[in-house]
Parts: C-alpha cells; structure tokens; sequence
C-alpha cells in the first residue's frame, strides 16, 4: 500500500510519519513535472515479480475524493488516460488501464454513496462539491472539532472562540465583513487539505 502525498515542504516529515503504519512513497503528480514516479512504478514491478503464478496483476486506486487518485494513474502512464478535475467526483465508474504487460490499474470514483454517515461526516470526506453545501455553516462546528485549535488560530488569525458562530464572526470581524457564512471555503479547503495530507 502507498499514500500520495500533495504539497510541497512536509513530505518528507509525512512520509517518515506514514511509514510507521504503511509503507508510504511521495508522489506528485504531474505529466510533465512528476516526483516519485520511477519509485513507484519500480515498486509495481516488484510486486508483479512476487506474483509470477498470477496471470495478471490489477492494483486499485482507491481513496477520498478529489485526492489524485486519477491523477497518479495518469502521471504512470505519462498520458491523460483518465479524466481529472479540480472537484470531488470526477471519477464516476471504475476504469481498467493497462500499465504494462500484466500489470493494470484501477481508477475507482472517490465519491461513494455512503451509508450511515451524517451530513457533516459526508461534508468533510469531500464527497459533496462545497458550492453546493445548502447550509455551510451548520458544518463549521465539525470541522472546529477536528481540526487542531492552533492550524485554525495560524490560517485564520483568531486567537480564541466560544463556539462556532462565535468563531465566524470574530472571522468576519476581522476581514471586515460580517457575512455569516463568510470563510466556510477557505476553512473547508483547510480541512480538506489537512484530510488531504493525512490520508
Ligand atoms: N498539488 C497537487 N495537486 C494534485 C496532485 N494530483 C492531483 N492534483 C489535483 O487534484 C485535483 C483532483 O485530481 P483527480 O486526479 O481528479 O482526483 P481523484 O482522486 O481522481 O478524484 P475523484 O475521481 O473525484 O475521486 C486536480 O485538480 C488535480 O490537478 C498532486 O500530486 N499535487
Ligand atoms: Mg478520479
């Protein structure tokens, strides 16, 4: 198993973290600026190699939306064979690409229709376009609690809040507006990226 990690500066202090409960690569994908692809391609190889009594190997891409699962698929092949874009459910149905003889990939939508989830739950996972959230500020308290006190205080510079209304109008407050979902995307955006970093 491997993990993508996006952005630049931290990997290698993620990948050092990762590792200790996967095996973890850096990748970055890109079909002309790519980091990570030799490793990894190296490391399918190695795998088809283990498993010579197979007549095929078909290893899947699965994970959250909007991640770059597509993404990477594209970089190994070093041609758009899969469709990309900068928003949550762009995959919609599974798609077989051939890597190299025996070797295939799988790239699985991260949008999956969940069961049981609530609707922050869901929000969060980055299943749902945030333009289309109805009410963005009923999630704020969600992502208050899962988020470290001290990355929201960083990215927002508001220090201290009481609760999560309190929390979007001293926001506003401080961008010297007071609208009252003012913020929900770029805090969603935060916690998607931390999401993103994570997993
Ligand atoms: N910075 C950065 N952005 C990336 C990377 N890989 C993909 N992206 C961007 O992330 C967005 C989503 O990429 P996709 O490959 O469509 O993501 P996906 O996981 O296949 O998404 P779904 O099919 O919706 O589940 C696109 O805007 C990509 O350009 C990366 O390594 N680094
Ligand atoms: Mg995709």
């Amino acid at each position: 198993m491997w993990t993508g990690v996006r952005g630049q500066g931290s990997w290698k202090r993620w990948v050092a973290i990762l590792s200790k409960e996967y095996p973890t690569l850096a990748f970055h994908a890109s079909l002309t600026n790519s980091f990570g692809k030799g490793a990894l391609i190296q490391l399918l190889r190695q795998f088809g190699k283990l498993h010579t009594d197979k007549k095929q190997i078909s290893v899947g891409f699965i994970g959250y939306p909007n991640v770059g699962k597509s993404s990477v698929i594209n970089t190994l092949r070093s041609k758009k064979v899969c469709n990309v874009a900068p928003i949550a459910g762009e995959t919609k149905v599974w798609q077989y690409i051939t890597l190299m003889r025996r070797i295939y990939l799988i790239d699985c939508p991260g949008v999956v229709y969940p069961s049981g989830d609530t609707e922050s739950d869901i929000v969060l996972k980055g299943v749902v376009q945030v333009e289309k959230i109805k009410s963005p500020e009923d999630h704020i308290a969600a992502v208050l609690e899962r988020a470290k006190p001290e990355y929201i205080q960083k990215t927002y510079r508001v220090d201290s809040w009481e609760s999560p209304e309190n929390f979007l109008e001293k926001l506003a407050f401080r961008m010297g507006k007071l609208l009252k979902c003012l913020g929900f995307n770029e805090l969603y955006n935060l916690s998607m990226e931390n999401h993103t970093d994570i997993t």
